[in-house]
């Protein structure tokens, strides 16, 4: 409609003789969509004016989230339901859903913008979606699938199949719906995309600081690039050029030069960022900063954030409107830096993080229910006799694959999503003992066991 009266005037303006410049409007500025994991949302960001404009609810827990490459529609997969929601960016409201089967995970479109690929997590499902009908044309059975990529032409899809024990990269046929090749995994596969060329998959791996380069010709992997510690995806720049990766650790993101396959630089960003978007004309990235419930707005020429905007609590996915007309040549210079949002639970001691939820004095237990979340244990510490037996029953609520290790007692147990493992500990005859998640270690997934009145301190 906007367009219609601008166009009108234009009109009308040229036969009176003047040429409207054609400023840019706030209506015509390219909108960022965040899915909001722990709002049950989707932020609607302005990306000139770097403000959210609205949000929209959808189903519990915002896993994937994608776009067409028109801007026009926002596919947005609820991990907490069995739906993908889909978003007209017009009126930004959910106009479809569609049933994919429980606890869908994340999302891809191809590069034409004809299909999305979900990975059905919960349904051990891949599945493709028509983005002309918004209906599901195919299915491959694929065990636990937790992020995908897809071809341009959405023929070839790649999941990550997180399942224990035969965790992979799988390659999919898109036209017979047949697994047709794997890559068997040591560790567990996170978010991984398709260079846009196809030869090439960028993809990360729990537990290894480093981005994992498949060729896609050999099925091997053929380099990996040192980042900081536990990087989680490395999209490409829609040229192909370089590879941004959210480095959830140390907060950065690394800009990998995908000719040479080095970390050609890093940006500091918010907390535990979780994914990057480029803009259409690769001058702009997007951060999503999950444990500072912001998104970082990274100029990639300069290498400095031009913008942080708060956008709502654990924003995960996120996708961006392609540039046209003059904003392609107005990039974002507004500075908007918000305060972070500090909780003031982190406590760092000897040099490693805990995510602190308290201290437990266990002395009279025999056994303990402990929960494992996003990215913590509660409680943090707990306080136990000199030679104490422990049973404990860890719990996991979260969607992401946790683990609990303790390497002085040789326990070293993953926990899968939503499930729970049960162990016995004893209690050192003197001082603490660390107990880490192998995966989120460096985001403060940490904690101890204290013996007697042992304070926390310093421990392997
Ligand atoms: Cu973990």
């Amino acid at each position: 409609m906007l367009k219609r009266v601008a166009l009108a005037i234009w009109v009308l303006g040229a036969l009176g003789g003047w040429v409207w410049t054609g400023a840019v409007t706030a209506a015509e500025a390219p909108k960022a969509y965040v899915g909001l994991f722990k709002d049950d949302a989707v932020a609607v960001i302005d990306t000139v004016q770097n403000k959210v404009l609205t949000t929209i609810p959808v189903p519990k827990g915002p896993h994937g989230l994608v776009m067409t490459p028109d801007g026009r529609k926002v596919y947005v997969s609820s991990d907490g339901a069995a739906t993908v929601s889909v978003i007209d960016t017009a009126s930004d409201r959910v106009v479809t859903s569609i049933d994919v089967g429980t606890n869908p995970h994340g999302l891809a479109i191809s590069g034409d913008g004809s299909r999305v690929l979900v990975s059905g997590w919960g349904s051990n499902q891949a599945q493709v979606i028509n983005t002309a009908t918004d209906r599901v044309i195919g299915t491959v059975p694929v065990a636990q699938p937790h992020n995908g990529t897809l071809s341009r032409d959405g023929r070839i899809g790649w999941v990550a199949s997180q399942k224990q024990g035969a965790t992979a990269l799988v390659r999919l046929d898109l036209t017979s719906w047949k697994e047709v090749a794997r890559v068997p995994l040591d560790k567990t596969p996170r978010g991984l995309e398709l260079s846009p060329d196809g030869r090439r998959i960028f993809f990360t791996l729990a537990g290894v600081d480093a981005i994992q380069v498949l060729d896609t010709a050999s099925n091997q992997i053929v380099a990996q690039i040192p980042v900081g510690a536990s990087p989680h995806y490395a999209p490409f720049t829609p040229d192909g050029r370089w590879a941004l990766a959210v480095v959830q650790g140390p907060g950065e993101l690394g800009i990998l030069n995908t000719a040479n396959n080095t970390l050609a630089g890093t940006v500091a960003v918010g907390k535990t960022p979780h994914w990057s978007a480029s803009s259409s004309d690769g001058r702009t990235a997007f951060v999503t900063d999950e444990g500072s419930n912001d998104v970082s707005v990274v100029d990639l020429a300069n290498r400095t954030v031009t913008a942080t905007i708060a956008v709502g609590n654990a924003p995960r996915k996120i996708a961006v409107q392609p540039v046209s007309g003059t904003a392609a040549t107005t990039p974002a210079t507004e500075r908007t830096n918000t305060a972070r949002s500090e909780k003031g639970k982190s406590l760092t001691i000897a040099g490693v993080s805990y995510a602190n939820h308290g201290t437990k004095d266990v002395r009279n237990l025999s056994k303990l229910e402990l929960e494992a979340d996003d990215y913590y244990f509660s409680p943090t510490f707990l306080r136990g006799r000199p030679g104490q037996k422990l049973t404990l029953l860890v719990e996991s609520e979260a969607s992401t694959l946790h683990n609990i290790s303790i390497s002085s007692l040789g326990i070293d147990k993953d926990i899968p999503p939503k499930g729970k493992v049960q162990f016995e500990v004893t209690f050192p005859a003197s001082g603490v003992l660390a107990f880490t998640c192998k995966f989120h270690g460096p985001l403060g997934m940490n904690g101890q066991l204290l013996t007697g009145e042992s304070a926390p301190i310093g421990a392997r």
